[in-house]
């Protein structure tokens, strides 16, 4: 996310942080270059302008001057002011006094307007809550069936219409039904164009004057960057937004939506989309983006996400067969599955604070597929195999290898660490006495 800025901001504060003083020359230097890093992010310019004038105002101060870390401290107001770019504090998600709550998702075609309503009916039953998906875009046939089909991928129940009906009748027969069985909220999927017109904006308006949405949000594809904040500035105009949903922020963005949405709609930024499965959906922090911008990681989202993904139970077993020496590569092979179901490689790098700056770490994509070669592995082994692998004859390595699409070579090399890695925990158990092994950690290869 956000690599080539992230890179770039970097640079200049390494150099920032190698000077003993800063002098006022220095800094408006560095933000110089910072100006330019975020023009080149397709950060909106009235929007870099007035964010380096406060970042500069304050680095030209005693705050900063008179500071034994000069360097950091400009990092620091760095940090915040990026915060407070791109709104300050978390936004949650509105409840209407009297329920249910109505979510209207608008956006233009494609930006993933109904892979999102999913995605957050999934995140709010996880919250206790029993959403009704509301198939409201009546120009493709096709869309109602992709969302009936997403409900029933999740087990949400989804509203469809009877033929002939027009979106504003199914989205108010659709809030009154939920509101008699007490299904909240109501997330309704509106329908999308190219670009922006009339007939779209008057039929999201009748439906807004109908139902009175809690939260009107704009889904937007942050790849479009600026884009998408000249097409949010329109909706708005027209719909009263009261915040956006950024997607597609696992692609390579540059992250000039990011950054500037906020400041030009002066709506939140409520949640983001991580990737196309329908749990890639997360609430917004600004100051954990503007950590992630700045190199510093994120591992608040990482625990969080480590807390959704391992189970306690699970952990406590998997300590136990450590302890008693009894971990064989079926229990390896679980570990791997949860690891990787924590997302992909290259997003949980992101979130260890100065670990996508080391430099020589092996490339995500490949480290990821080494993991699914190793899981293909075990996979091609018995059971039996599982639990002794020291019955494995070159034979049997040479059909698991097959059976795997892998080689010899690879069937050897991953029992070899296998065996490693056996031998460091004995070691380990030695060393600790029996002592614990830190909770809830996937191992790592190698
Ligand atoms: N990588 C990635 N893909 C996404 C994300 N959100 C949506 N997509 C993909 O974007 C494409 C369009 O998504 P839809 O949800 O159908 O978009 P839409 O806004 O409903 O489109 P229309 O109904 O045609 O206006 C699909 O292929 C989705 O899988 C995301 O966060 N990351
Ligand atoms: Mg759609």
């Amino acid at each position: 996310m956000f690599q080539a800025l992230s890179d770039r901001l970097n640079g200049i504060f390494k150099k920032l942080r190698g000077y003993g003083r800063l002098t006022e020359e220095n800094i408006a230097e560095a933000l110089r270059e910072v100006r330019l890093a975020l023009l080149e992010a397709d950060v909106n310019f009235k929007v870099a302008r007035s964010f380096l004038e406060r970042v500069r105002e304050r680095a030209i101060g005693r705050e900063v001057l008179d500071s034994l870390t000069p360097g950091q401290q400009v990092v620091k107001v760095v940090h915040e002011e990026l915060t407070a770019l791109m709104g300050g504090a978390a936004s949650p998600l509105r409840s209407a006094g009297q329920p249910p709550t109505v979510v209207m998702l608008v956006g233009l075609q494609g930006s993933g307007k109904t892979t999102t309503a999913g995605k957050l009916a999934h995140l709010l039953r996880e919250q206790g809550r029993r959403p009704l998906l509301v198939a409201a875009d009546l120009q493709r046939p096709a869309a109602q069936e992709q969302l009936a089909t997403l409900g029933r991928t999740l087990g949400v129940e989804v509203y469809r219409a009877a033929g002939g009906t027009s979106p504003v009748d199914v989205c108010r027969e659709a809030v009154s039904q939920a509101r008699a069985r007490l299904l909240d909220p109501v997330i309704l999927d509106t329908a999308g164009r190219l670009h922006i017109d009339e007939p779209l904006m008057q039929e999201l308006g009748a439906i807004t004057a109908e139902v009175k949405p809690t939260e009107t949000l704009m889904v937007l594809d942050a790849m479009t960057g600026q884009d998408a904040v000249n097409s949010a500035t329109a909706f708005h105009q027209a719909l009263q937004l009261t915040g956006t949903i950024l997607t597609k922020l696992d692609g390579d963005t540059r992250g000039g939506a990011a950054l500037s949405i906020r400041a030009v709609t002066g709506t939140p930024i409520k949640f983001i989309g991580l990737g196309e499965k329908l749990d890639a959906l997360e609430v917004f922090h600004p100051d954990r983006m503007a950590s992630r911008i700045l190199g510093m990681g994120d591992v608040l989202s990482l625990v969080e996400r480590a807390e959704k993904t391992f189970d306690a139970k699970q952990a406590e077993t998997l300590q136990k067969k450590l302890k008693a020496q009894a971990f064989t590569l079926e229990d390896f092979r679980d570990q791997l599955r949860q690891l990787r179901g924590m997302g992909p490689l290259e997003q949980l790098v992101g979130m260890i604070p100065g670990l996508s700056r080391v430099k020589g770490l092996p490339d995500a994509t490949a480290q990821e597929k080494e993991l699914k070669r190793v899981e293909a592995i075990i996979d091609s082994m018995t059971p039996g195999e599982r639990q002794r692998p020291e019955m494995l004859n070159g034979g049997r390595r040479k059909r698991i290898a097959s059976g795997s699409g892998t080689s010899v070579a690879d069937v050897n090399r991953l029992l070899k660490q296998f065996a490693d890695m056996q031998k460091m925990m004995r070691q380990l158990m030695q060393a600790g006495k029996g002592g614990r092994l830190p909770k809830n950690l996937p191992f790592s290869l190698g």
